[in-house]
């Protein structure tokens, strides 16, 4: 039974397939085409005829291909999955689809904010993570982010929170980047923006793969039971490989070499049957408790610390499945935080609050209309039946001449579903009663607290890389004063942060707030800057990336294996056996596509060069030995590799009869990253130091510049 549920979303998905298989060409109208290559002409040299309607047919589709692009996440990668409950929350929710062993298919569509549809994936960004569940109460949409908290408080503040990280309108550049004056003089004049800039800052930004990335829901929303009690709750996704995120300078080069970086890995961790997997956790609040802490749960740039409220694990995503079609299922599908299942609710939060009314809004004119429902990847499994009817695009064909509620004529349907004792989506029955106000809590002021907990949970490594990452951004801002204002918002987070940022710009970072910052911040709190609360964390383990050697996963990591005729087959395989025992994957990377002979005899195929692939698209490098160590001594694109893997602080092996590469290299240091067959467990140390990810001490050293 179950099973059938979750194959429902395929079937509806299946119906709609088109298989041009041994099919005639047809026009829109079913009619076969005799000749697909010329207009209809009055003679052989004459004008085009406007009786050509097979023409007319295919010009007027190919006219209308382009539907607007998202305003904001126009660049998304999907896929298909499913979602298992696996622990017992029904004391807390009556959500069809949480309750243990329900299985539910969904959609999932990764995302970048600031680039069009074309731009990069490997942009600094923040990275949507959005859900749809096809639950059999009605879909269900959990649209979330990589990162767990906003940089606006309230709604009304998001048109220009989007137009100012845009391309800037005059001439419509940078194109997805945040580092710019239009971006940085609104987050300066915004000191509530202090916390989601720094993880922005961060590496969290740039992640290696949309498979290695977190997700949450951000707002707090409320768990509903049977009972009609509700539970505060806040949602997180961890991701089975753990979370990883490259250097900038290599996100940078990414960005060139295949701008399809996501994208393409996420696709073909699939097609290999490398499922994605996402555990689902949540961190409840009783009711009673929403005053307790020192920030306000309804404030989005705040998080929840674990070590307060733990997150705990209620189910599994897996996704198994790529779209078939681009268009019709990613760009097409349509998500919406504003609607429910019973058993979830909205909390107050009023950024939550806002977002209820614009993504449908969005839908409908990104869509064409009221009718994007009807989209199979948007239609929900168990069917919709209202007396909705009509609008551009409309599919079901509604029968009867009975459209209204109540009626008697149709027997009553479709009925409502307390009249048959049935239960449909109730609101949490909340007591409010307030004056109507535009304002902001008090309980919203403290804006740097949880910023400095951010900066202060981080690993050197990772510290070093925020800074770089505002001396960057800020050394791209052409106005000085919009500079010192955001180097003053850091000084208030942390001295050590702005000294060293200002450094970078040449700069002492001014001890109190810019005037113009204040200034805004008392439209929300007229006594801007408030004491803040004693925060009950100033450190928290869960907010750092930072994996030790031996730790971590290296699933699906890819391996370059660096070869030329004459390499040594038992050197490779050596490795090779090695690494995919844990699940990694070898590629071996030549000068030449085809053939390659090895030392022993036998060939291999080669599909990857050093023409076509680039270093920093790789987690880790080998060198086999054999006759192929003297063409590779003579190749600079494999130097480049290997340097470029040096800077990038990779694990980087070298079997024994290739060791004398390392003279030609930019290889300055042996560091534990470096594996030389002769003097360590070739493959033991290789994996122990891949399962630390990166070796980040080497960028202190900062010796190689490729
Ligand atoms: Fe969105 N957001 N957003 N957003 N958002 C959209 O809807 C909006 C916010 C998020 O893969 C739009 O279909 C407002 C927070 C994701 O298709 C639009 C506010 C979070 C996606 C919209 C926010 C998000 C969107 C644009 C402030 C993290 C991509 C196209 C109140 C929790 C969904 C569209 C996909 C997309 C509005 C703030 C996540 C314009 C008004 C906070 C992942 O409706």
């Amino acid at each position: 039974m179950k099973e059938e549920k979750s194959n429902k979303k395929i079937e509806v998905i299946n119906s709609h397939l088109v298989d041009n298989t041994n099919r005639p060409l047809t026009t829109n109208d079913g009619v076969h085409i005799h000749d697909n290559n010329n207009t209809l002409k009055a003679g052989e040299r004459g004008p085009s005829l406007l009786e050509d309607f097979i023409y007319q047919d295919k010009l007027a589709h190919f006219d209308r291909e382009r539907i607007p692009e998202r305003v904001v996440h126009a660049r998304g990668s999907g896929a298909h999955g499913i979602f298992e409950a696996t622990a017992d929350i029904s004391k807390y929710t009556k959500a069809k689809f949480l309750q243990k062993g329900t299985k539910t298919p969904l959609f999932i569509r990764f995302s970048t904010v600031a680039g069009f549809k074309g731009s990069t994936d490997l942009a600094r960004d923040v990275r949507g993570f959005s859900v749809k569940f096809y639950t059999e109460d009605g879909n269900y949409d959990l649209v979330g982010n990589n990162i767990p908290v906003f940089f606006i408080q309230d709604a009304m503040n998001f048109p220009d929170l989007v137009h100012a990280v845009k391309p800037e309108p005059n001439n419509e550049m940078p194109q997805a980047a945040s580092a710019h004056d239009t971006f940085w003089d609104f987050v300066s004049l915004m000191p509530e923006s202090a916390h989601m800039v720094m993880w922005a800052m961060s590496d969290r930004a740039i992640p290696r793969s949309l498979r290695m990335m977190e997700g949450f829901g951000v707002h707090t929303f409320k768990f509903v039971n049977e009972e009609g009690k509700g539970t505060f709750v806040k949602f997180h996704w961890k991701p089975k490989l753990g979370v990883h995120s490259v250097a900038w300078q290599e996100a940078q080069k990414i960005s060139g070499y295949d701008s399809d970086f996501h994208r393409r890995d996420l696709w073909e961790a699939i097609e290999k049957g490398n499922f994605p997997q996402w555990d689902l956790g949540v961190q409840l609040v009783p009711e009673e408790d929403e005053l307790k802490y020192s920030f306000d749960i309804l404030d989005p740039t705040k998080i929840i610390p674990e070590e307060l409220v733990p997150v705990q694990i209620i189910g599994t995503m897996t996704l198994n499945r790529n779209p078939e079609n681009f268009f019709a299922e990613t760009e097409q599908v349509a998500f919406d935080p504003g609607r429910l299942v019973p058993g979830i609710d909205f909390s107050n939060d009023p950024l939550l609050q806002g977002r209820v009314f614009s993504y449908a809004d969005t839908q409908n004119y990104r869509l064409g209309g009221p009718n994007f429902h009807e989209l199979p990847i948007n239609r929900p499994i168990n069917g919709k039946y209202n007396n909705q009817k009509d609008g551009f695009g409309r599919q079901d064909i509604l029968k009867g001449n009975v459209s209204y509620f109540p009626n008697s004529l149709g027997g009553g349907c479709p009925y409502h579903a307390m009249l048959k004792g049935e239960s449909g989506f109730e609101s949490h029955a909340e007591k409010i009663d307030a004056k109507k106000i535009r304002g902001r809590s008090s309980s919203f002021a403290d804006h740097f607290t949880q910023a400095r907990l951010f900066f202060q949970s981080q690993s050197p490594a990772e510290q070093e890389h925020i800074i770089s990452a505002y001396s960057f951004e800020l050394s791209k801002v052409n106005s000085v004063d919009v500079r010192r204002r955001e180097l003053a918002i850091l000084n208030q987070i942390d001295q050590k942060l702005a000294k060293a940022v200002g450094d970078n710009l040449g700069m002492e970072p001014p001890k109190d707030l810019d005037e113009l910052t204040v200034q805004f911040a008392r439209h929300n709190h007229p006594e801007y800057p408030i004491e803040p609360s004693k925060p009950e964390v100033t450190v928290s383990k869960a907010l750092t990336m930072e994996v030790k050697p031996g730790e971590g996963s290296i699933e699906t990591r890819k391996v370059a294996f660096l070869v030329d005729n004459g390499v040594s087959k038992a050197s490779i395989d050596k490795m090779k056996t090695a690494l995919e025992a844990e699940g990694a994957e070898a590629v071996l990377i030549s000068t030449k596509v085809g053939k390659i002979k090895f030392k022993e005899g036998g060939e291999d195929e080669i599909q990857f060069t050093y023409l076509t692939e680039a270093s920093v698209c790789y987690d880790a490098f080998y060198t086999p030995e054999g006759d192929s160590v003297k063409t590779l001594a003579a190749e600079p694109d494999y130097f480049q590799f290997i340097n470029e893997a040096y800077r990038h602080c990779k694990a980087i092996a070298f079997a024994k009869g290739a060791e004398e590469l390392i003279e030609d290299t930019l290889i300055k240091d042996l560091d534990d990253g470096i594996i030389l067959e002769s003097k360590a467990n070739l493959t033991d140390d290789f994996i122990h130091i891949m399962k630390g990810h990166r070796i980040w001490e080497r960028e202190k050293a900062r010796k190689v510049a490729v």
